[in-house]
C-alpha cells in the first residue's frame, strides 16, 4: 500500500447538521497548527500549544472579528486519527455560526474535506486496515445495538484479525510448498503433502466458510428483512400490524378492504431490523383505488424477504385464497391463523394439516395470544439453521468482502483439488499467490484506487 504523505489541509463540520449542544469542525494536515493560531484567540494566551490538551478562547476571523466562544484542541501527529497534525474547534452547535468558522478556515487555506476522507488519510497513512474503515461506515449507519456491537469489534480489528489467520495459514503453506520448488530433484515428495492438506483445511478453508456465513447474516444484521402481511381482506392484517408495533398505526375496521395503500414500519427482533409492510387485502374487486392498492400488494409479496401469509382461522381458507397462496408459496413464508379466539381447536388443527412442511403458527392478533411464538417462528425462519453462529457472531463482513470471500475460496477449493491430484507445485503455488491477492484486495493491502474511491464516497463529510 502506498502511504501518500498529505500536502494539504482539510477542514469539516464533524457533527451533524442541525442545532445540538456543541459543534465540532475538525481539520487535518499540516497547515491545521497555523489555521490554529491565525482563527484562535485563548484566554490565556500562550505562545505554543500543548499536544491533546483543550484551550479555551474565541474563534475569530483573520481581521479579530469574533465568530464564536469556544474550546479548541491541537493533537500533533502521529498520535492522531488520520496521524497528521490535527485541529478542532468545539463551538455552539449553531449551523450558521459552524458554517461561518468553516468558511473563514477555507478562506485561510484549507481544504474542504471529502466524504470519508478523514478515514480515508488514517488508512493511507496506515493506522487502520480497510476493514477497521469501513467498519467506521457500519458503526454511524447501525440501526441496532448488535450492528452497533459488530461494527465496534470489527472496528477494533475482528475481521482483520480473522482474515490474518487465515492469511498465515496460506503463507505457511506457500513456504512449505516453496521447499519443494527449490529441491525439484531432491524426490521429496512434498513431504509435507499431508500438513499442507490439513492446514489449507483448517486454517483456511473452514475459517472462510466461517466468515462467508458471518457475511449473509451480516447483511440481514446490517439491512435488516423484509416481512409483509398478505392475505385476503379482513383476516386481520392491519390488527397484526399495530400488535407488532404496539401502537394504533393502521386502521381496522370490521368492513373488508380498509387498507387501502401499503404501509411499511420497523421493529427490532433479536437484533434484526425488522421492516414490517401492510398491504391491502387481495380479492376480485371493481374498485379501481381498491385494484391499484391490491397490485401494490402483490408488488410487496414479490420483494419480500418473508411473507406472512395471513387466514381467518373462524372461516378456513376459501378457493380464492387457496389461489392466492399458490402465488406466493414459493417465497419463504409463515401461514398465520389469526382469529384463533374465534375457533374450535379442532378446525386450527385440521388447517394445519393443510400446510404440511410449512410453519404454522395460530394467533388473535386482536388479543394478542400467540405473539412471542409468531416472533420466534419469524426467526427461526430468517436465521434458519444459523442461529448459534448469529449469536457467537465476531464481526460481520459487508458485501464488498463477501464477493472477495468467495473468490478466495474458490481459489482454495481449487488448490485443495491440485494437491489431492497431485499437481505439479509450481502450480499450486500459483493459486496459494491467488488467494493471498484477494486477501489483500480485503484489508486494502493491494486494492485499487475505485475501489477505495467507492468505500469512502459511502461516508459523511466530516468523518
Ligand atoms: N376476534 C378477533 N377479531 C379480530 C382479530 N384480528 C382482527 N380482528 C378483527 O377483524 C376485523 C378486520 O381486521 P383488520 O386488521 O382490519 O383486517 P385486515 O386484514 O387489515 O383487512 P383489510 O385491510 O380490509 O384487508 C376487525 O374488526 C378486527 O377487529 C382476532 O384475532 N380476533
Ligand atoms: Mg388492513
Amino acid at each position: 500500500m502506498a502511504v501518500h504523505p498529505a500536502t494539504d489541509t482539510i477542514a469539516a463540520i464533524a457533527t451533524a447538521p442541525g442545532t445540538g449542544g456543541i459543534g465540532i469542525i475538525r481539520l487535518s494536515g499540516p497547515e491545521a497548527l497555523s489555521l490554529l493560531r491565525l482563527h484562535f484567540l485563548p484566554y490565556k494566551s500562550s505562545t505554543a500549544y500543548t499536544s491533546h490538551r483543550l484551550y479555551y478562547g474565541t474563534v475569530i476571523t483573520a481581521r479579530g472579528q469574533v465568530l464564536d466562544e469556544a474550546l479548541a484542541v491541537y493533537m500533533r501527529a502521529p498520535h492522531t486519527y488520520t496521524r497528521e497534525d490535527v485541529v478542532e474547534f468545539h463551538c455552539h452547535g449553531s449551523y450558521v455560526v459552524l458554517q461561518e468558522v468553516l468558511r473563514v478556515l477555507l478562506e485561510s487555506g484549507a481544504r474542504p474535506a471529502e466524504p470519508g476522507e478523514f478515514t480515508k488519510r488514517a488508512f493511507l497513512a496506515g493506522r487502520i486496515d480497510l476493514t477497521r474503515a469501513e467498519a467506521v461506515v457500519d458503526l454511524l449507519q447501525a440501526q441496532t445495538e448488535k450492528s452497533a456491537h459488530l461494527a465496534v469489534h470489527q472496528l477494533q480489528g475482528a475481521l482483520y484479525e480473522h482474515l490474518q489467520g487465515i492469511r498465515e495459514g496460506l503463507i505457511h503453506i506457500l513456504a512449505l510448498l516453496e521447499v519443494a520448488i527449490d529441491f525439484p530433484d531432491d524426490d521429496v515428495e512434498i513431504v509435507q503433502h499431508d500438513e499442507v492438506l490439513a492446514r489449507l483445511q483448517s486454517q483456511v478453508i473452514e475459517p472462510l466458510t466461517q466468515l462467508l456465513a458471518m457475511a449473509d447474516q451480516g447483511r440481514i444484521i446490517r439491512d435488516g428483512i423484509k416481512v409483509v402481511l398478505a392475505g385476503q381482506p379482513n383476516v386481520g392484517k392491519s390488527s397484526l400490524l399495530n400488535t407488532l408495533l404496539q401502537e394504533e398505526r393502521a386502521l381496522v375496521t370490521p368492513l373488508p378492504g380498509t387498507t387501502r395503500d401499503t404501509i411499511e414500519e420497523r421493529f427490532t427482533l433479536h437484533g434484526i431490523p425488522v421492516h414490517l409492510i401492510d398491504t391491502a387485502g387481495i380479492r376480485p374487486h371493481e374498485d379501481p383505488v381498491e385494484a391499484l392498492g391490491i397490485e401494490r400488494a402483490r408488488q410487496k409479496v414479490q420483494q419480500a424477504d418473508l411473507v406472512l401469509f395471513l387466514v381467518d382461522a373462524s372461516v378456513g381458507l376459501a378457493e380464492a385464497e387457496w389461489e392466492l397462496y399458490d402465488s406466493l408459496r414459493d417465497k419463504p413464508h409463515l401461514v398465520v391463523m389469526n382469529k384463533r379466539d374465534l375457533a374450535p381447536v379442532q378446525r386450527i388443527n385440521d388447517l394445519r394439516d393443510q400446510f404440511p412442511g410449512i410453519s404454522v403458527v395460530a394467533i388473535s392478533a386482536k388479543h394478542q395470544e400467540g405473539i412471542q411464538e409468531l416472533l420466534e417462528a419469524i426467526y427461526a425462519q430468517v436465521i434458519g439453521e444459523g442461529t448459534a453462529l448469529y449469536e457467537q457472531m465476531t464481526c460481520a463482513p459487508n458485501t464488498r468482502h463477501r464477493s472477495i470471500l468467495t473468490k478466495t475460496l474458490t481459489a482454495c477449493t481449487s488448490l485443495e483439488a491440485a494437491m489431492l491430484q497431485r499437481a505439479p507445485v509450481d502450480l499450486l503455488a500459483v493459486e496459494v499467490q491467488s488467494a493471498l491477492d484477494y486477501l489483500g484486495d480485503i484489508t486494502g493491502l493491494t486494492t485499487a484506487d475505485e475501489v477505495l474511491d467507492l468505500v469512502f464516497s459511502q461516508f459523511c463529510i466530516g468523518k
